[in-house]
Parts: structure tokens; sequence; C-alpha cells
């Protein structure tokens, strides 16, 4: 039977060692909180832990993708690459953990199972599990930073039990290098991961099917080594740099053209996407104002970039294939590539469609479709996550009287700024849906979450407050203007896991908050000067 370790009392309670985590953690301790942070992991690392296929690599770019909460830190990481990738992220936070001497207020290889309020204490109750043995512990303050992409999901096709070969799932990758030298491998599954991973598999394999439910619109990445140059010039400015971020849509600065997409003429329009695909990256989205938010002008982007789907692609019905129908770019992620198009030129890779040919079961050799059976000695699952809401669903948490947030949440997820849930007074969610999350740099949005709790919390001590709590009519205001604002863009026009389309079942609620990074800065910004409005501090 699993040992029961005696229970602690924190400040606070953290889930999660990755970005937002880390640095929430260093926050509280300079407040002079106690603090404990739990991880499942055996490494701090969030995301960057779990996510370490071949190819895997982030889309934003290393100085956007990192932290600017410490300048000194800053200016002393020098990144490699113009995008970085997965194991020089994880040398930074594991670099980060060092540095602030973090280490010894987490506690690896502990997953978190449950959560419970206690209306008397007004705490929480944590309950976790270790190798070997159950802990609780609890704390005034619990703080999920557990990411939106954390839970990663698996279809229920019957029969992956007795397929004999070796599967994978590419957000749960193996430690140790994989070898597909001189194998079949199928890869499921085409967003951004199997986009990444494909490239690396073809060239190692002897055969690769590819099998595509969804064409997505991918644009090339150009990614490169960074020179010192660019470097510096980016550190003997950084603070204009961040700047700049701040006040850009998406937390990253991209340049816009000042007219509508519609209004540029048919060759100015080329020559601006054209530009913006040379120089790589999801840029490209933020060409004309207007294109996530009008379907025509959206439309005229669309087709620049599946006319060179046409140019990249040498077979035709190849190409057809991979070209993106029925919904707007930008709607479902934006997938940033390398060498992906150029892939399909090998002839020892082929595309299924398994739109029109659905997957019906893994079999002991492969992979049965309606149609056809495909027989291979690996399969690689890169089908995506239970996203946003996932990750908190996950754990049995359960607010005032007992009331369970999955029951809360039962016909979608319900938050107030996405930081905080009425009647799970005490607990804050980093980056979690109603926030811009994963429809920005998640690393700005996390580090904005990070100082605005950080803050309220100094405030409640020096007032002596206890216990927080966003009114229900603060939060069903929030989430009608989280509604309003995604209506009046193109982003819920698609089958995305914005929308939780991808899980059968999920309630169909668009979760991020689309007004962008500035605006929601400014709104949480103004709550707090607002004496916290929409709150119950106690
Ligand atoms: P995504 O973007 O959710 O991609 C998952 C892919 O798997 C996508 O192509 C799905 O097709 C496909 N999929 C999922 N379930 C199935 C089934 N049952 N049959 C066939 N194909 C399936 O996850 P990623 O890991 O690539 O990327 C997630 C984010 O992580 C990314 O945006 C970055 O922010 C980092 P669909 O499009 O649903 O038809």
């Amino acid at each position: 039977m699993a040992r029961r370790t005696p229970r602690a009392h924190y400040d606070a309670i953290i889930v999660g060692a990755g970005f937002g985590g880390l640095h929430m953690l260093h926050r509280l301790r300079g407040l002079g909180l106690t603090v404990r942070l739990f991880d499942a992991a055996d490494q701090v690392g969030g995301t960057w832990f779990w996510n370490r296929y071949p190819g895997a690599r982030c889309d934003f770019e290393s100085h956007d993708y990192s932290y600017e909460f410490d300048d000194q830190l800053q200016q002393d990481w020098t990144w490699s690459e113009r995008y970085p990738a997965q194991p020089e992220i994880l040398r930074y936070l594991n670099h980060v953990a060092d540095r602030f001497d973090l280490r010894t207020d987490i506690q690896l290889r502990t997953k978190v199972t449950s959560a419970q309020y206690a209306d008397d204490t007004e705490s929480w109750t944590v309950g976790t599990e270790g190798d070997d043995h159950t802990e609780t512990a609890s704390a005034q303050f619990l703080i999920m930073a557990t990411g939106a992409l954390s839970l990663p999901r698996l279809p229920d096709f019957p029969g992956i039990d007795r397929f004999a070969g070796r599967w994978y799932h590419t957000a749960n990758w193996p430690h140790e290098s994989v070898d597909f030298t001189g194998k079949k491998v199928a890869v499921i599954g085409t967003g951004s991961s199997g986009v990444q991973v494909i490239p690396r598999i073809a060239q190692q394999s002897e055969y690769l099917y590819v099998l595509q439910r969804t064409a997505g619109f991918i644009v090339p990445a150009h990614n490169r080594p960074l020179s010192l140059d660019e470097d510096d010039a980016i550190k003997s400015d950084y603070q204009a740099y961040r700047d700049r971020a701040r006040e850009s849509y998406l937390g990253v600065h991209f340049p816009t053209e000042d007219v509508s997409a519609l209004e540029a003429t048919p060759d100015e329009r080329t020559a601006a996407y054209e530009a913006r695909w040379q120089a790589g990256g999801s840029a490209i989205l933020a060409t004309y104002p207007d294109l996530p938010t009008d379907v025509r002008a959206n439309d005229t982007l669309a087709d620049f970039v599946r006319s060179k789907i046409a140019e990249l692609v040498v077979d035709d019905d190849t190409a057809k294939l991979l070209t993106p129908q029925g919904f707007p770019i930008g709607s479902k992620r934006l997938v940033v590539d390398t060498e992906y198009y150029p892939t399909f030129n090998r002839d020892t890779v082929e595309l299924i469609d398994v739109r029109a040919d659905p997957i019906e079961e893994i079999t002991e050799t492969g992979i049965r479709t309606s149609n056809t059976e495909y027989n291979v000695d690996a399969i690689v699952f890169a089908t995506g996550f239970d996203a946003l809401t996932g990750p908190l669903l996950n754990i049995d948490i359960r607010g005032t009287n007992g009331r369970t947030l999955t029951d809360k949440w039962s016909a979608g997820p319900t938050t107030y700024l996405g930081l905080a849930i009425a009647g799970f007074p005490n607990l804050f969610s980093i980056a979690g849906p109603g926030s811009p999350s994963v429809l920005s740099n998640v690393v700005r949005s996390t580090e904005q979450h990070v100082e605005w709790i950080a803050e309220l919390l100094q405030h409640m001590r020096e007032h002596g407050y206890r216990a927080i709590a966003a009114t229900p009519d603060a939060e069903q205001r929030w989430v009608d203007d989280v509604n309003d604002v995604a209506a009046a863009t193109v982003l819920t026009s698609a089958n995305s896991w914005y929308l939780g389309a991808n899980v059968p079942g999920k309630p169909r609620v668009f979760m991020p908050y689309a007004g962008g990074v500035p605006e929601y800065r400014r709104i949480c910004d103004d709550i707090a000067a607002d004496n916290y409005r929409g709150f119950v501090l106690s």
C-alpha cells in the first residue's frame, strides 16, 4: 500500500513547474510566503519536459519566448537559434530553477490528484500521489500553473493494446532516442506536433504513412542560427523590445500594414504576403489588421498560402489533399514548419486521407481504415490535447460547499478574467480558459498573470484579508465578453481545439480570450486599481 507522509501547511501551493509555475514560485518567495510547488514530471520544464519528440520547437522566436521579469537573466542568456528547440528551452528553464534557487521548494514526481476548499479555514487541501506514497498538503492559496496543452489526447480507436509494434504520443515521448531506421511508420495527426515530427521521421524511416484528417494552413519558419550581432541588437534595448511586444495583440510585435487587406491592390497584397512568407513565421497572419475579423480579407491570405502548396508539392493529388479548405486561416492555430511540404516529394512518404477513409481500429500489425489496412512497425500519435480545461478537470477540484469543478463546468468553462472561478475562492489559474493564453505568446501572458496574482496577494496581506472570491455576476459578465469578442472574429468558424471540437462530448465553447494582450492587460489592471472590482475580499 502507498505510504502516507504527514501533512504540511503553506501559504501557497503551486501546481506545475513550467514557465508559469517557476516564475510564480520565485515571485511569491520574494514576498516572504511559504510555497510548495508540485509537478508530476521528474524534471522542471512543464510542456518542454514532456514534448521531446524529434523536431519539437517553439513557434515563437527565442527572445519573445523568454522571461522579462529579471533583466540580468535576459541579458545573460544567449539563444542559439531564431526559434528555440525543445532541448534549449528545457536547459533555459533548468537554468532559471538553479539561478533563483527554486528547487528547494519544488517537489517533483508528485502528481496532484485532488484539491478541496474548506469554507471554515478558507484554505485548500491538496492530495498528491508520488512514486510510492500519497500525501496531503494545505495552503491558503492554490495556484494552478498546469498549462493549457498538458493533457495529451489519444483517440479512442479500439485495439491499441493489441498492436505488436511500438507506439508513441508526441506529448509523452521517451527520454531515450527512438530509432526509426528501417521501419515502416504511421503518424496520425498533422497539427503543429505532427508537422514538426513528420519530416524528421521521414528522414529515418523506410516508409512513412501520414494519416491526415484535416489539412491545415502551414507557413515556413525559416529557422536559422542567431548571430551575436542580432542578439546584441535586442539586448542593447531589451526594454523597448518588451514594450513593443506588450502593446501587440499577440504579445509579440509583428509589423502590420495600415490599410485593410481589401483596400490594398492584388499586387500590393501579394508583395506583402510574399515578403512575410520569405521572412518566415506566423507574422504573416498580422499582415493586415482585418485578417482576423473579415472573412473576405482572410480569404486573400488563405488563397496565397494555398498557391504556395501547389508550388511546393510535386504530385498534384497530394498537393490537393494538403490544401486546407472550409475554414479561415488562423481559425485553427497556424502551423509553422520546417521542410514539411517537400517531405511529400519523397517516394517513401504517402499521405492518407482519413477523413474520406476513417480509421476503424488499431490491429496487431497496424491501422485498419474503412477501406485499407496499413501494416507498420510503429505508430506515432500526434493527436493533440484536451486543451485548456483538460488539465484542470483532470484534478478532482472541489470549491465552496464541496461543489466540483466538473459540475460547474459541465456546459463549458466559466471564469472571471481566466484567472479566478466563482465558487472556488483563493484559487487562481495561470493562462487558463477565459484569458489570452494560447491565442498569445504564452510566456508574456503567464508573466502578466504571475505579476497580477502576486500584487493581489501582497494587497491581501497588507489589508489583512484571508479570502478572495470572484462574484458570479462578474464571472457571467466576463464569460459574455469572452464570447462577444470571439464572435466578432473568424476564430469560431473552424472545428478547432480552441472550441473543444477535438474531444468528443466536450462542450463547444470558445475558450481563450480573443481581445488581445494589451486590452486584456488593461482590463486586469483597471480591475485591480478599482479595488479588485468583481471580487469579494474578506
Ligand atoms: P493539434 O493541433 O490538436 O493537432 C492534432 C492533430 O491530430 C490534428 O491534425 C487532428 O486532426 C488530428 N487528430 C486528432 N484526433 C484524430 C483522429 N481521431 N483521427 C485522425 N486525426 C486525428 O495538436 P498538436 O500537438 O499538433 O498541437 C497543439 C499545440 O501545441 C500547437 O498548436 C502548439 O501550440 C503546441 P483535426 O485537425 O482535428 O481534424
